[in-house]
Parts: C-alpha cells; structure tokens; sequence
C-alpha cells in the first residue's frame, strides 16, 4: 500500500512540508488545475508540480482528476478531439512519473451535498447530504454550486446538458464510456498507467441525470468493458459506502482480489434509511462502515496500489477548503496506518 494524501497545489492552504510531517506519508495527489477539461495540459506546469512535491520530499504518481469533458459523456461528435487530448494528457503524466490517474464519468456534476459545514455534536464540521434538502434544490434554477463542481457553466449551456443527458439516457452514458474506455485504455497499458475511476458520490441518480458507476453490478459491467489492470477503480468507500446497498467490504474483497483497484479512497459515513448520510471521521466506530474489514480485505488479497484518507472533518478551528483539511484528514492517515500494520502483521502470523 502506498499512503497518499491530495494537494490542491500552490492555492492549498496547506504547505507540502506539512503534509510530508504526517508518518508514513509517501505521495502526493495532484492536478494542474488551471486548464479546463478538454485542454492539453503544459508540460511546464505538470514538471513544475512534479519538482515541488520532490523538493518537499514527496513523490508525485498520483492525478486527481484529468476531468473528462461533457462532450465526450454525451457522445457528441466533438468528442474524438477531446479523446486525442485525453491520450495526450495520459502521455504527458506518464513522462513526469504518474503511475495512476483519478477521473469520474459522473454526468455535469462531481459530488454533491447539501451541507458542507454542518457541525456535530462535539463542534466539529463535516460535509452532509440530507434527502430532505436535496429534493428542494434545482441546479437550474439555483445557481448552486459546490467545491467539485466546474462553476463556469452558463445557464443555458447548463439546460442543453440536461437535455443532452435526458436524450441519450443510462445506455447511452454506457455507451459513451465504453468508446472512450477503448480509446485510452491501450494508451494507458502503453504508458504503464492504471486508469482509476472514481464511482458515483453519491452512488444514484441526482437532479434527474443518470449515473452508472454506482454498485456492483456497474462495477462488474464497468470492469468487463476492457479486461485490463490498467482499466481499474478508485474505490472511493465513503462515495459507495452511502448507499446501504452497497456491502463495501465485500466490494473492496472482490476487485482488489481481481488486481482491479487502482487507487482507495478511505473515510467512513454514517447513513440514514432514507439515504441521507454525515460524513464522519475515520473510525469505524464513528459511522457505518467497518474500515478494519475494509482494510484487512485489502492487506489479505495483497493490495499494493495507493491508498488516500478521504474527506476529513474540520475540527482544531481549522479552515479552508470543505473535506480537505489537514489536521483530520492526517488523524485518518495515521488511523488507516494503524490499521494496516495491525492487518499485515496479522497476515505474517
Ligand atoms: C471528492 C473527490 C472527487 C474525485 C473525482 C474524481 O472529494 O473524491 O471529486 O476527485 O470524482 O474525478
């Protein structure tokens, strides 16, 4: 397991020299994140970020997100030329290092909440979603926007997505997917890199757009669309976790098992039955998912991909970017760490 933890680059709050102060920390997950999706990312800026992160000690071989443009999810005729780009971007990764790239195919909108500071009991704050705050939200009409989402959409550009989507529906998002899997995935297998796709957070459809990388039967139709390592998941198990449907032990068990997990994003979440969830800290104690199990299922089927403590709460009065502080997120660090020494020296018994 390679513990790695995000970096936002030079607008991040938190200096490198602090992360690189967290035990056991190795990489750095990162972007360049002034190109907007579609564009061909500089290799000044991708070297420049690689340089940073090596001088604080750190190794760059992990990007968090190369963004895959709408036109390519809609299957519009553009979308050859952002593919090209696509590949590029992979290339160019590739030569500064980069073993892994994160991306998602969720239509429009990255996760969604509905708060992002809702405070606890003990005062600390985390990110939410309330079922009864989401029906009365209306991306179209709100002017909402959350941290993940690409805020530069205009109105109108806003509606024609939604009815691009309406149109081609479920099957056609997996139809698009499957295009752009077999486009970049033998440029992946070419450069040694695992492409990891980040699943649905939260695991359904929202706002009426349809969304398909959301349990394990998408995971299973996702997986057999190419049959390769480098086609492989983030398995993100606070985003699958949200659902009670989802047994995320047993998910993590199963593709990690098959070589087929690339990157985990680790946190916990305390799920409602109506399907509203808190995010919480680490520890299986504080929500509903079991991280021992989850990382034994991990240290038992041999993982050696990255591992990253996901969203962290805000708490010691910390502020700055929703679910990427430092101090909670490097409590989750040390958490998972512990959990992972525990697990392998179990395993060497
Ligand atoms: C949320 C993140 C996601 C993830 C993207 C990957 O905190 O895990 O925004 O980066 O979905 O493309």
């Amino acid at each position: 397991m390679k513990m790695s933890f995000r970096w936002y680059g030079d607008a991040d709050p938190i200096p490198l020299e602090y992360i690189r102060q967290i035990p056991g920390m190795r990489s750095i997950v990162a972007a360049v994140y002034d190109v907007k999706p579609g564009e061909v990312w500089p290799q000044e800026s991708i070297d420049a970020l690689k340089k940073k992160v090596e001088d604080a000690g750190l190794v760059f071989d992990v990007v968090e997100s190369i963004p895959v443009h709408e036109d390519i999810k809609l299957g519009r005729p553009t979308r050859d030329e952002y593919i090209e780009v696509y590949k590029e971007n992979i290339r160019r990764v590739a030569r500064a290092g980069v073993k892994c790239i994160c991306y998602n195919f969720m239509p429009v909108f990255d996760w969604t909440r509905t708060q992002l500071d809702k405070t606890a009991d003990d005062g600390s704050t985390s990110l939410v979603m309330y079922m009864d705050q989401l029906q009365s939200l209306d991306p179209l009409n709100d002017g909402l926007s959350l941290p993940g989402w690409d805020s530069s959409y205009q109105k109108a550009e806003l509606k024609r997505l939604f009815e691009g989507y309406a149109e081609i529906g479920t099957e056609g998002l997996w139809d698009s997917l499957t295009y752009f899997l077999k486009a970049i995935i033998p440029v992946a297998e070419q450069e040694d890199v695992r492409m990891a796709i980040h699943p649905d957070d939260p695991p359904m459809p929202i706002f009426g757009l349809p969304r398909i990388i959301s349990n394990a039967t998408d995971l299973d139709r996702f997986l057999a669309i190419v049959d390769s390592p480098a086609n492989s998941l983030t398995l993100c198990t606070g985003s699958l976790g949200s659902s009670l449907g989802n047994d995320v032990p047993t998910m993590v068990r199963k593709y990690s098992g098959m070589n087929r997990i690339g990157f985990m994003h680790m946190r916990n979440v305390k799920d409602y039955e109506d399907g509203s969830f808190e995010e919480v800290a680490h520890l299986s104690s504080a929500g509903s998912l079991d991280m021992y199990e989850i990382t034994k299922a991990l240290v038992e089927t041999g993982f050696d991909g990255y591992v990253r403590p996901d969203h962290g709460r805000m708490i010691w009065g910390e502020t700055g970017k929703p679910g990427y502080g430092l101090y909670d997120r490097a409590l989750g660090a040390a958490y998972l760490n512990g959990l992972f020494e525990a697990c392998e020296k179990e395993m060497k018994k």
